[in-house]
């Protein structure tokens, strides 16, 4: 049992009772297929009904007792005749599954407008046979909320993923286009199964090469794989391109020159890939060339590319994880003068408002098929941020969202921790744009503001490991994403009951024990590294493990100390109207509930506030207390993970239970670290002793300081 299944698993159904009802409910088919995806969604529900049930579906002419008939109005008369019925019409990816009546006959629709809605269809279809659920009365219509559905590969040339976990990237650019691996299939088809539509091949620390022909024929091959699964393929664009791979003398936008070049490097590549769906672009950020390198805004950047995609129907996601051209230029400055040595490190305008300033006054400015892609927090994927200022503050702007499904900061490859709970946080955070109830969904899903492009991406945690994933749960955040895609509002639970289901087993033991565990393992995760507010004290480049200490990177704002403030009066960013008075970025709503130390939620304290040592908390503790409660129980609960993880055993194969559990050990030592190597290290300005009930650090804060990495994964061809 090596993971490779995924959530796909269609092992027999266990339940003997139940097994008796679906193979009497399921017993025919009426799938008249005419496209490539319909018949890939006819073989997957043939598959799937055959591993779950034993039962050999036959296709049939006519209709039977218990056949389920699949299809769209143009491929089955019944299913012409139901949609008219019901007045139904389920969009362009949305599907029905549905109990029904033809001729006396008791049936069963997968139907949909559109033959992707099919397979989606069977997909939802399936789900509900693998998480054994009951047949009877069926009446599910189910449309996405948001259009465009994307998965961002970190992917290199060379197959070096950054920030990545699981292997090398899955793409191998050496032999495409001649041989198509079966994994590129498999991809598609989990993608789909879940309402994945979209794949930005590459990484937005962008390769121009890609755009040469030599690997447009590469990435034609992969679309066309992916076309029948309703994956779309897009590509990270370099803004440099024209000039690194066109000979061209600048890469400025408004350049004639300049855009006809890509213009006509649109042209190329939808003659080659008909449905190509657009470029992601990350200009003027950590070092990446952009319009402002020719005194150009980030409109004029993300325009120029609109219009050269836009007789081809292709978007553009422009990235706001941007932070200030002025430190960078001086930050180059310095490190031309610094070269082996330690000098004072450049002071900016607070990290957190850069994006925001950069952004807001261009609010309008875009063209109307961009989008501009915003991270979930301020700041970068951080175990807890509060949500981007930005989802307030662009009405006329299509916002997008930017979840990391790569757990750079979470424990990267050896950390079990469920990530929905994250992701329900930033969608569900209200942003009181429009009044009470702006929540973030909305503006992402257009609703708030009735944009008409929509989209969410999700940088991807996938590799070549023969589980996808690295670690086994870390499937589990794919599966996540591409549900809340669909679908923001499930819940978190409803996620992981899911996938717990699907993915190992229906005991109900196990599913208890297990989805309990996926849905604490993210609070553990802050609780032992990032408590309170805490952010961005990991260690520099890698970001693996503990290191508050960091101070002499670069950037001011790329030092831990920079973001902790730690001093002898107590710990804390001060973003209040007397501090940096980033709070002044969000709606007076939002200020309110984060401005008063006291009235503050004590997830967000030390993200707006510096507060002294012995700072009451609500539980009666100091803050120095609480740092020490909170970096313990977070130990303590990834023991009680352990625990519960052992006592699952007899539900599942050894080789994935082994692994979990090797995991969890690897777990259960890093958060020691992390514990210890913070607490002992804020220690020497709270002069505050740890209380006698926790457990003594094992080792000093200089032996903590010294680690050093031989390795450490994910660190792309880029850093
Ligand atoms: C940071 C990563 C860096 C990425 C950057 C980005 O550390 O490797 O290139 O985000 O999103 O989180 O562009």
């Amino acid at each position: 049992e090596d993971g490779y299944r995924l959530w796909l698993r269609y092992d027999k159904v266990q339940d003997a009772a139940l097994l008796q009802r679906y193979q009497s409910a399921l017993t025919a088919l009426s799938f008249y297929t005419s496209s490539a995806t319909l018949d890939i969604a006819k073989k997957e529900l043939i598959k799937g009904i055959s591993g779950l049930t034993g039962n050999r579906l036959r296709p049939r002419e006519g209709v039977t007792n218990n056949c389920i008939i699949a299809g769209t109005p143009a491929s089955s008369v019944f299913v012409k005749k139901f949609f008219q019925k019901n007045k139904l019409n389920t969009g362009n990816e949305g599907y029905v599954i549905s109990t029904g009546n033809v001729g006396g006959k008791k049936v069963l629709f997968i139907a949909a407008t559109k033959d992707i809605g099919v397979l989606y269809g069977v997909f939802a279809f399936l789900r509900l046979l693998q998480t054994n659920q009951p047949l009877e009365n069926l009446f599910m219509v189910s449309a996405p909320k948001i259009q465009n559905r994307i998965l961002d590969h970190w992917d290199n040339l060379n197959r070096t993923v950054e920030r990545g976990y699981a292997g090398a990237s899955i793409w191998n650019w050496h032999t495409l286009p001649d041989y198509i691996d079966q994994r590129y299939i498999d991809y598609a088809r989990a993608n789909a199964s879940v309402g994945i539509n979209g794949t930005v091949l590459t990484n937005v620390n962008a390769n121009a090469r890609v755009l040469t022909k030599t690997y447009l024929i590469k990435v034609k091959a992969l679309a066309d794989v992916f076309r029948p699964y309703g994956l779309k393929v897009y590509l990270t664009a370099k803004f440099s391109a024209p000039v690194e791979i066109g000979g061209l003398k600048t890469a400025d936008p408004l350049d004639p020159g300049v855009r006809n070049w890509w213009k006509e490097k649109c042209d190329e590549i939808y003659s080659m890939i008909p449905d190509f769906g657009g470029f992601l672009v990350k200009a003027n950020s950590e070092g990446q060339p952009g319009p402002q390198s020719y005194g150009r805004t980030h409109a004029d950047g993300a325009n120029m590319f609109a219009d050269a995609l836009a007789p081809h129907g292709g978007i553009v996601m422009w990235r706001a994880f941007v932070y200030d051209l002025r430190v960078q230029k001086e930050q180059e400055r310095f490190e031309e003068g610094n070269k082996g040595g330690h000098g004072n490190p450049i002071a900016a305008e607070d990290r957190f408002k850069q994006a925001y300033n950069e952004f807001a006054p261009l609010d309008g400015k875009f063209k109307k098929n961009v989008l501009l892609q915003v991270k979930n927090g301020p700041i970068d994927f951080q175990p807890r941020e509060p949500f981007s200022p930005l989802f307030g503050a662009m009405p006329e702007t299509q916002l997008m969202m930017e979840f990391q499904l790569t757990q750079e900061y979470l424990g990267q490859g050896t950390h079990l921790v469920f990530e929905a709970p994250l992701f329900k946080e930033v969608l569900d955070a209200d942003t009181y744009a429009r009044g009470m109830g702006s929540v973030v969904a909305k503006v992402i899903d257009g609703s708030l503001y009735h944009h008409p492009l929509t989209a969410i991406a999700g940088v991807a945690n996938i590799g070549n490991d023969i589980n996808w994933t690295g670690h086994p749960f870390g499937q589990a955040n794919w599966y996540a994403f591409g549900r809340l895609a669909w679908d923001h509002e499930l819940s978190s639970a409803r996620i992981a009951n899911e996938w717990v289901r699907q993915t190992f087993s229906n005991n109900r033991d196990f599913v208890t024990t297990t989805t309990s565990m996926m849905l604490a393992s993210r609070e553990i995760l802050v609780d032992y590294m990032t408590p309170l507010g805490l952010n961005h004290i990991m260690g520099t480049g890698h970001h693996y493990g503990p290191a508050p200490w960091v101070d002499n990177a670069g950037r001011a704002d790329w030092n831990p100390v920079y973001y902790h403030r730690a001093d002898s009066e107590g710990l804390g960013f001060n973003r209040t109207a007397n501090g940096s008075n980033a709070l002044a970025q969000y709606r007076p709503e939002v200020q309110k509930q984060w401005d008063n130390s006291r009235t503050c939620d004590e997830k967000y304290l030390l993200w707006f506030h510096h507060v002294p040592w012995n700072f009451k908390m609500h539980s009666g503790r100091s803050l120095w207390e609480a740092l020490c409660y909170k970096y313990n129980i977070g130990c303590d609960s990834v023991k009680w993970m352990q625990r519960e993880w052992n006592a699952v055993k007899p539900f599942i194969d050894e080789e994935r239970f082994k692994q979990v559990q090797q995991l969890l050990v690897i777990q259960e030592k890093e958060a020691v670290w992390w514990r210890d190597a913070c607490l002992l290290y804020f220690q020497t300005f709270s002069k505050m002793p740890v209380p006698a009930q926790y457990e003594k650090p094992q080792h000093t804060l200089e032996y903590y300081k010294s680690l050093k990495f031989s390795y450490a994964p994910g660190i792309g061809g880029n850093l």
